[in-house]
């Protein structure tokens, strides 16, 4: 892992319809992030926050049932920008959310720089809705059928290409809350996907060694894209859309830990921290210990 980091904060909730996760990026900077990655001896830059339109302030022009989608397609192409420019620099982007429509943003300015990008997406749900499949409009759920280039094309197209990442290099993670058409869609494109069922079946430990494994050999940069929803609400409760029964918060050390020493990692985001649902910031004090774990932190 590249020893230099920037972080992009994107106080984004347009997403979704829950008020708060705009607070995110704060919430985790709060929660002592720079400190943190300092003391484990990174150098540390905070590009500070992607501006974020407020609902409405964009002349809709596209008729769709997809909620905010001028404004989370505007936010999207900045946010692609600006990853961009950090890999450019030679940097490792570390964004902040916001809801977990940023993920287009972030694949969007990733992907253009590799052949070949892996994905991890550690989450309760799939994200992979299209407007069709959508049971709630909300954009939050369809960034990784985005990014796959399936969906309403002003979200595909972000950063002025389609498909950012292939089936074959998607590993989910934690998924127990899928809908209907995204099962169809895992199935008929073949993504792999360790649900909580295997997790609990085989141990944390063997899913991320064939995770590493089965990304290693044919990428050429892994994104980690980590919605606290995929962590047990017990331990990460400041998210909008909670799923029992969920990841442990050693479970995710672990993983994270696996990760760092693979040093497969080369772009990572934290989405879906909830100040106004979580408890004294606890889901943002996760978050950060979490990102201590993937950055080579260790207890002794
Ligand atoms: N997230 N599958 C549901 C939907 O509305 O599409 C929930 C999506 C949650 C998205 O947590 O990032
Ligand atoms: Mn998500
Ligand atoms: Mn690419
Ligand atoms: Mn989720």
């Amino acid at each position: 892992m590249k020893k230099n980091i920037t972080l992009i904060g994107v106080p984004m909730d347009l997403g979704q319809t829950r008020r708060g996760v705009d607070m995110g990026p704060s919430a985790i900077r709060y929660a002592g992030i720079v400190e943190r990655l300092k003391d484990i001896e990174y150098n540390v830059l905070d590009f500070g926050d992607i501006e974020i339109a407020r609902p409405g302030t964009i002349e809709e022009t596209i008729e769709t049932n997809l909620k905010n989608l001028e404004e989370v397609a505007s936010a999207s192409e900045n946010l692609a920008q600006a990853v961009s420019d950090v890999i450019q620099e030679e940097r490792f982007p570390l964004v902040l959310g916001g809801d977990h429509s940023i993920a287009i943003g972030s694949l969007a300015g990733i992907s253009k720089h590799y052949e070949n990008l892996g994905v991890i997406w550690y989450d309760a749900h799939g994200d992979l809705n299209t407007a069709d499949t959508s049971p709630s409009g909300n954009i939050h759920g369809m960034p990784l059928a985005a990014s796959l280039g399936i969906g309403h094309e002003t979200l595909t197209r972000i950063g002025g290409y389609e498909q950012k990442v292939k089936p074959e290099n998607i590993v989910i993670i934690g998924a127990r809350s899928l809908d209907e058409g995204e099962k169809t869609l895992i199935k008929e494109r073949g993504i792999k996907v360790y649900t909580m069922h295997e997790i609990d079946r085989i141990g944390m430990t063997k899913v991320m060694e064939e995770t590493i494994e089965y990304l290693s050999g044919k990428t050429d940069g892994v994104h980690l894209s980590l919605d606290l929803d995929g962590l047990d609400p017990q331990d990460a409760p400041g998210v909008g859309t909670p799923v029992l029964g969920g990841i442990s918060y050693r479970e995710s050390h672990l993983a994270m830990e696996m990760l760092a020493e693979s040093q497969l990692i080369t772009s990572a985001e934290f989405v879906e921290v909830n100040p106004i649902l979580d408890e004294r910031n606890k889901t943002a004090t996760v978050a950060v210990a979490l990102m201590g774990s993937l950055f080579g932190e260790k207890l002794l």
